[in-house]
């Protein structure tokens, strides 16, 4: 039997109450598949930890990270610590250290879930979001210059290398190529006149080399607006970092709200242990009350069951989500029920015996 380390990473806010019940479903899956186990190791870093230390974690903290499989974290931020710290110095720290340059983030209606654009119609909206994970608008170069004085700037640049948007691109167009499905690229070449260019004639280059792919490109304020009117237009999506972090906020809208958003960290090399969390934050104003949706955490567990090979698993672990929500009956009050967090995790677990 596999043995898959897992680090857990509760993190802040509602981050630990989702992730338990996320632990208990992986725990149910693996006894009921029989083929692999976890090993589950637990890290107490958060903006509590922050408080205590100064730092979110320990100094060593990525080196302690690489004996892992993977890392299933919950959320990260709290009133208190700046967020741009807590969000650096932990999150954004760990996807960079490892690499993990794919954000795979599906925008799926689920039957049951509730979608308030498309007025009780039960189309499909499936979409299939690969957000550029390791540079872009994240690359963190910059200044504040004359900081407080009448002539301050600031400037926040954008890198984007010719390695990592191809990688990304390509990435995209061989997912895309194994499930049958168009590639659709999210830029803003009219007004950012050098990054965006360039993004477009990459995509532009490796199309060539898929061209049994069909391609759409939109401007981000286009895909925006289409995503609404018309989200069937979209299968896989290829973004910048910020344009996917934006864009998968407004997807997770149209698919039953940030309670049904799963998020993974890949590094598809497999270098380095990628990372599964749900994409929501930590949701200070209902954390410690018990309400929290954990599904969008249980569904990023499904994409780690995915990750490991166990497809068949992952996607039992989906349908279960499924089930629930076309069941209707115990639901968090995000999607208009009065359940708890954890009966929601025993109803799935339950779920997936019967
Ligand atoms: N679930 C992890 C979390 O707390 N995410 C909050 C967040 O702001 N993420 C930003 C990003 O994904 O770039």
């Amino acid at each position: 039997m596999e043995t898959l380390k897992i680090a857990v990473i509760p993190g802040d806010g509602i981050g630990p109450e989702v992730i338990a019940e996320g632990v208990k479903i992986l725990k149910r899956t693996a006894e009921l598949d029989g083929r692999f186990q976890f090993d589950f190791t637990y890290f107490p870093w958060g903006c509590e930890y922050y408080l205590q230390h100064g730092r979110m974690m320990d100094e060593d903290g990525i080196d302690q990270l690489k004996a892992f499989d993977a890392i299933y974290l919950g959320a990260v931020g709290y009133p208190g610590v700046p967020d741009h710290i807590s969000l650096w110095d932990l999150l954004l720290r760990i996807r960079k250290s490892f690499d993990q340059y794919v954000n795979i983030r599906p925008i799926q209606l689920l039957n049951g879930a509730p979608c308030p654009l498309l007025n009780g119609s039960k189309e499909k909206i499936n979409m299939l979001f690969i957000r550029e994970n390791s540079e872009g608008e994240y690359s963190g170069a910059g200044d504040w210059l004359f900081k407080g004085k009448p002539e301050e700037v600031v400037l926040q640049t954008g890198v984007f290398s010719r390695k990592g948007t191809e990688r990304i691109i390509r990435y995209a167009f061989d997912t895309a190529k194994k499930s049958g499905k168009s590639v659709t690229s999210i830029s803003k070449a009219n007004a950012l006149n050098y990054s965006m260019v360039f993004w477009d004639e990459v995509f532009e280059e490796v199309s060539r080399d898929y061209p049994d792919v069909p391609t759409y490109s939109y401007l981000v304020d286009a895909a925006a607006m289409h995503m609404i009117n018309d989200p069937q237009r979209f299968e896989v999506v290829v973004t910048s970092n910020l344009f996917g972090d934006i864009l998968t906020d407004l997807g997770a809208a149209l698919a039953g709200g940030m309670g049904l958003a799963a998020g993974a960290n890949i590094n598809p090399e497999r270098e380095y242990p990628s990372m599964f969390e749900p994409v929501h934050g930590s949701a200070p104003d209902i954390a410690g009350k018990g309400m929290a949706n954990p599904l969008a955490a249980v569904w990023s567990a499904s994409q780690m069951v995915d990750f490991f090979g166990y497809e068949d698993t992952g996607k039992t672990l989906l349908d279960a989500i499924e089930t629930l929500l076309e069941e209707n009956r115990v639901l968090t009050p995000d999607l208009g029920g009065t359940a708890s967090t954890s009966e929601v995790g025993d109803r799935v677990s339950d779920i997936l015996q019967e």
